[in-house]
């Protein structure tokens, strides 16, 4: 198995582990997520929309309104959620191994002054399962916290191919992205970022 360029906090990153042709090929098969299940801003349950417009894929897909936080079966037009991308399916593959698949491929695009509040991931059933996130497109300010509020962080850039594991000890440590880069990378057709969060749910 792929060894991670650096771990921090218990984070595993693999940098550049898809290369500029597999992000491409990657980029293709979110367009076809993305005209299936089109991308919305969720409302946070304070009543402010997020910075950040995201959809998914999967048997699960994350959605939040004025109510909360949770998995939904369904996209909030009705429509079932796409199936996670094979490409997508080997990646998790690759890193955690074949079984069990994840259930849910959270695709989370930042426009130039999007950011995201630092977070636990803790809405799944089973922690021992990671979450992989995969970046593609402009550079990310990646900060990591700790398992409780506050604290010292440390930061990192994620560039486009660089994939983390957050598993074991670090699944449910805080973290969040406080600015993108505009323009430093130009995979996508215009500035942005955009994340991908693969995890079980069920
Ligand atoms: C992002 N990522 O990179 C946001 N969550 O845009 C996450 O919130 C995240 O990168 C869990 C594990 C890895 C992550
Ligand atoms: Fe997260």
């Amino acid at each position: 198995m792929a060894q991670p360029t650096l771990t921090v906090r218990g984070f595993q990153v693999f940098k550049g582990f898809l290369d500029p042709a597999a992000q491409s090929a990657l980029v293709d098969d979110l367009r076809e997520v993305i005209r299936a299940a089109p991308l919305f801003s969720p409302q946070t349950p304070y009543g402010k929309p997020m910075s950040v417009r995201m959809t998914s894929a999967g048997r699960f897909g994350w959605y939040s309104d004025r109510t909360g936080y949770r998995y939904a079966p369904r996209h909030p037009s009705g429509v079932d959620w796409p199936a996670i991308p094979e490409r997508v399916l080997k990646i998790w593959a690759e890193l955690v191994g074949p079984d069990p698949e994840p259930d849910c491929c959270l695709l989370n695009f930042y426009a130039p002054e999007a950011r995201m509040g630092m977070h636990q991931d803790k809405d799944e059933a089973d922690f021992s399962h990671p979450v992989v996130s995969v970046s593609l497109g402009d550079e990310g300010l990646f900060r990591i916290g700790n398992t409780e509020r506050g604290g010292k962080t440390e930061s990192l850039w994620l560039q486009s191919g660089d994939v983390v594991v957050m598993g074991g000890s670090a699944r449910l440590t805080y973290h969040g992205i406080d600015r993108i880069k505009p323009g430093s990378s130009a995979l996508l057709p215009k500035p942005g970022r955009i994340n991908l969060t693969l995890r079980v749910v069920d």
